[in-house]
């Protein structure tokens, strides 16, 4: 009987120790002293036991009872310390870690060149304006001095949405909208999206413009020159050089389309300009007598001139863009580096 207490002692004492976790711990507990377990059911003996060896095993299987009790408790306590610590291990945070930096967007190069553009002309006293992109026939065509046979408004040129309404062709309906509603002098900057029946390396069905009118009494072709050189030199440097070549529009009389020396090779000639050494960039003109009749401003009185560009080309000069649907695929790699 003594050599089993012993036995039962050590191991105990072993299970007790070895118990990895609080779950192990509890299942020795109650195998060693619930209520059927192996010390309990010792001591309960301990009465059926020779009379003579009863008070030894007694008082040996209660200290055994009392040696596994405190190892449980002291186990228990080193067990749940543990779990805390361990819980704090994977809690914890590395404060020397760098921190993660949220990604900044940006204004679209498209956007960019219309705040350019705008400010310029801002600075000169023009206003800015907008309209729908949806315009009937009328404002779009008619009051623009472009007849019914015009080819521009072929089906081939124009994006038709039902018979008198089209997509604008140009930012100009703006313009009439305007002078409609208000007495001259007006200078208003009209940016806003375009839409053409064309696709190519440098067409895309809808483009993007800005247009320009001032309207006063003395307003002549030199105010023009003055005003869109200005412009050039504070959109593509200084050292720019412009020049005006004949043109028609059916809404300006004269009309003219103004070059700028080529960005890239500055007039000497390269694959840009065509080995021109002039790029292309904006048309414009006194506005047309009828067109003022369609305003109903008085032509006697008022003259003024007009002029539009096209803001997908100026962003590609600027930033020598090979393609125009670069623009509008929105691949962000391209994006980020405007
Ligand atoms: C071009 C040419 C131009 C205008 C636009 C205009 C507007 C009114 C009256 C007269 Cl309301 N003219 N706009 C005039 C000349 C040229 O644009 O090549 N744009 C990309």
């Amino acid at each position: 009987m003594r050599d089993q207490l012993e036995a039962v002692r050590g191991e105990a004492l072993r299970a007790v120790a070895d118990a990895a976790d609080l779950q192990s711990l509890e299942t020795a507990r109650v195998h060693y002293l619930g209520r059927k377990g192996v010390l309990t059911n010792i001591l309960r003996n301990v009465s059926e036991a020779p009379e003579e060896e009863r008070p030894v095993l007694g008082k040996t299987a209660n200290e055994i009872k009392k040696a596994v009790v405190s190892a449980i408790e002291e186990r228990k306590q080193a067990l749940e310390a543990k779990v805390l610590e361990d819980q704090a291990e994977q809690d914890r945070a590395d404060l020397t870690l760098p921190g993660r930096r949220p990604s900044f967007g940006h204004k679209h190069p498209i956007s960019q060149v219309i705040e350019e553009i705008t400010d310029i002309f801002a600075g000169l006293g023009f206003r800015v304006a907008t309209g729908p992109d949806i315009e009937t026939e009328y404002y779009n065509f008619d009051s623009l001095n472009t007849p019914a046979d015009h080819p521009a408004r072929d089906l081939h040129d124009t994006f038709f949405v039902k018979p008198g309404v089209v997509l604008r062709t140009h930012t100009s309906p703006v313009q009439m909208r305007v002078m409609e509603q208000t007495a001259p002098p007006v200078a208003v900057i009209v940016p806003g999206r375009t839409f053409r029946v064309d696709a190519d390396a440098s067409h895309s069905p809808m483009f993007h413009q800005v247009e320009g009118l001032w309207v006063d009494k003395g307003v002549t072709f030199a105010e023009l020159k003055g005003a869109l050189m200005l412009f050039s030199h504070a959109f593509f440097g200084k050292d720019t050089e412009v020049r005006f070549r004949p043109h028609y529009f059916p809404f300006t009389e004269p009309s003219a389309e103004m070059d700028i020396s080529c960005t890239v090779c500055k007039g000497q000639g390269c694959r840009v300009c065509k080995h021109l050494g002039w790029l292309e960039i904006l048309g414009c003109g006194m506005v047309h007598p009828e067109v003022f009749k369609y305003a109903n401003y008085d032509s006697e009185t008022y003259t003024g001139f007009a002029f539009g560009m096209g803001v997908d080309r100026m962003a590609m000069l600027k930033h020598s863009i090979d393609s125009i649907h670069h623009l509008y695929e929105n691949d962000v790699r391209f994006l980020e580096q405007f």
